[in-house]
């Protein structure tokens, strides 16, 4: 018999409670847009659109959009002679979450790299890093079960991940400094939450998405929690920071 491993009312409920979190983000922080001059909106521009985006994402998989389901074999071995057998599970992949990251996840990117003032190069570099990450993880997602492939492609994005940290930790870090202590700890500490946030993502696929080892809607909840801080804490950190820092203004 297939075992299909679905969201129940509690994973379907948290869905709608982030989708309104980001709706009522993306309220406040086009608000927030309008009390600044046209000229002082790029960071308030981005951000807002990273939570619409997400609002679109979260409606879409709230309401049941976006969401496949990926079929694997598993063995499950027997012993004291009865033999092994083969189970069918039937896993939801909530799609709508890559498409989402592959446009948001960049965008994240783009304010912290205009903060740091970092070069053109190595903006596209980490940017196009980034959608390498996200792609290749939909690729994982996807891999035939336990296949090498499947792990492969989580290898790839990792590596990608990394290429992303590197633009950020290096070079961000030295250009932020150089504008000066004030933007240069503030870019160290908007950063380092970044860095600790997004270092989650990969960990919670391995155990939800790669292994099983999390129920679906334990999967929901654990990127819940992670979308919520990464983008509208993020976002709101950002914005107040930045309108209380004529130092972090930046000329694009
Ligand atoms: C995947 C799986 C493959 C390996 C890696 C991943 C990283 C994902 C990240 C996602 C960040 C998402 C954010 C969303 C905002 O709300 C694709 C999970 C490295 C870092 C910040």
């Amino acid at each position: 018999l297939p075992e299909f491993q679905d969201a129940s009312e509690t994973g379907e409920r948290t869905l709608w409670v982030v989708f309104v979190v980001m709706v009522v983000s993306s309220i406040v922080f086009t608000g927030m847009a309008w009390s600044v001059p046209i000229s002082k909106r790029l960071f308030h521009i981005v951000t807002t659109l990273i939570v619409i985006f997400a609002s679109c994402a979260y409606f879409a998989m709230a309401s049941g959009h976006g969401i496949s389901y990926h079929h694997a074999v598993v063995r499950q071995s027997h012993k004291h002679g009865v033999p092994d057998t083969k189970l069918d599970i039937y896993r939801q992949v909530y799609w709508a979450r890559y498409v989402d990251w592959s446009v948001t996840t960049p965008l994240l990117l783009l304010d912290l790299c205009l903060l740091a003032g970092m070069a053109g190069g190595n903006i596209l570099i980490a940017i196009i890093a980034d959608v390498i990450m996200i792609l290749t993880g939909l690729f994982a997602a996807f891999g035939a079960e336990d296949s090498p492939q499947k792990w492969g492609w989580y290898t790839i994005a990792c590596i990608a991940y990394l290429v992303v940290v590197w633009q950020l930790v290096v070079h961000g870090r030295s250009t932020a400094m150089a504008k000066g202590g004030k933007v240069g700890n503030f870019y160290a500490a908007i950063g380092g939450f970044t860095l600790l946030i997004w270092t989650v993502y990969p960990i919670v696929w391995g155990i939800a998405d790669g292994s099983r080892n999390m129920d679906v809607d334990e999967e929901i909840i654990a990127y819940a929690v992670l979308d919520i801080l990464a983008k509208p804490v993020f976002g709101a950190w950002l914005l107040f920071t930045h309108q209380a820092m004529p130092e972090s203004q930046i000329e694009v």
